[in-house]
């Protein structure tokens, strides 16, 4: 296991479920952490919290992925200290409904994949230059289960995660040759805001998403994420698929009474 003691951590959609569980986990192990996303007042919180915990350094910045000249402007204009990203966890990211295509709304897909795929490609591009340059550095893509198998009404967010994998696949074939590592942590049902968001805000739906079973919990996915990243330089996780015991693929759940 490698030390990540004052590495630079950037982790997008920071401010809530498992993007502020890998803030924790990041700042267990002593990371520089710089973490992005739209709600700032969340964001310095949990800055707050952290740095006052673990003694690290925490830099917040307003961040929308989906606004590819603001995603350009942040990350050309980070103060000195962090410029050099060690990690980049590509973890923002959302669904709006459960729909089937020929009803969809398409301003709900064009957020899917604003968001899910454009964002993580325009951060990732922003970001990836440096890690080549110094010929060092990680980049952590959250995919999903839902980036591997399909559900009834999942399509569009399904097509996005399949993305992911995708981007995964290809950026290491791109990176071959260099140090920088390429991994994709890809959960099942992980209890978050995910649900809620989806649902746009009716909680007592989003709850039977994870209703009569034992989901996984925003830190587990922080942990593997971490472990990732603490294997040694000559080691590449490329892909990891976590599920909650309850679970044993997209549809298939079992939910005690
Ligand atoms: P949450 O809703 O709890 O968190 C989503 C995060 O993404 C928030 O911090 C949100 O911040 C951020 N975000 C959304 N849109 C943007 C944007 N345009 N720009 C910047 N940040 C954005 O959900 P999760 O923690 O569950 O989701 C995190 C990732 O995990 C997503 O990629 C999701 O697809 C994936 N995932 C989730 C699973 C689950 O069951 N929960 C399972 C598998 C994968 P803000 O609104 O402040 O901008
Ligand atoms: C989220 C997994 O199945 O809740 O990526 O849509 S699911």
């Amino acid at each position: 296991m490698q030390s990540l003691k004052n590495k630079v951590v950037c982790i997008t959609g920071a401010s809530s479920g498992i993007g502020a569980a890998c803030a924790s986990e990041f700042a267990k192990q002593g990371c520089a952490l710089l973490l992005g996303a739209r709600r700032i007042d969340r964001l310095e919180t949990l800055a707050a919290g952290l740095s006052s915990q673990y003694g690290v350094r925490v830099h917040t910045v307003k961040l929308d992925v989906t606004n590819q000249k603001e995603v350009e402007q942040i990350f050309t204009s980070l103060p000195r200290d962090w410029q050099a990203i060690d990690i980049l966890v590509n973890n923002a990211g959302l669904t709006r409904g459960l729909t089937n295509l020929y009803e969809g709304a398409i301003q709900d897909w064009e957020e899917i994949i604003d968001t899910n795929v454009k964002g993580l490609l325009y951060v990732t591009r922003s970001v990836l230059p440096g890690m080549v340059k110094r010929n060092s550095g990680h980049v952590i893509n959250i995919g999903s289960i839902a980036g591997h198998q399909t559900y009834p009404k999942g399509n569009v967010y399904c097509a996005s995660k399949f993305a992911v994998t995708g981007l995964t696949r290809g950026l290491i074939m791109d990176l071959l040759g260099t140090a920088v590592r390429v991994s994709s942590v890809d959960p099942g049902l992980v209890e978050t805001e995910f649900s809620e968001v989806r649902f746009r805000g009716d909680k007592d739906r989003a709850a039977k998403t994870y209703a009569g079973l034992t989901p996984l919990r925003p830190e587990d996915v922080g942990e593997i994420v971490v472990f990732c990243a603490t294997r040694p330089d000559h080691v590449n996780i490329g892909e990891v698929i976590v599920t909650p015991t309850d679970q044993a693929s997209v549809e298939m759940v079992h939910r005690r009474a």
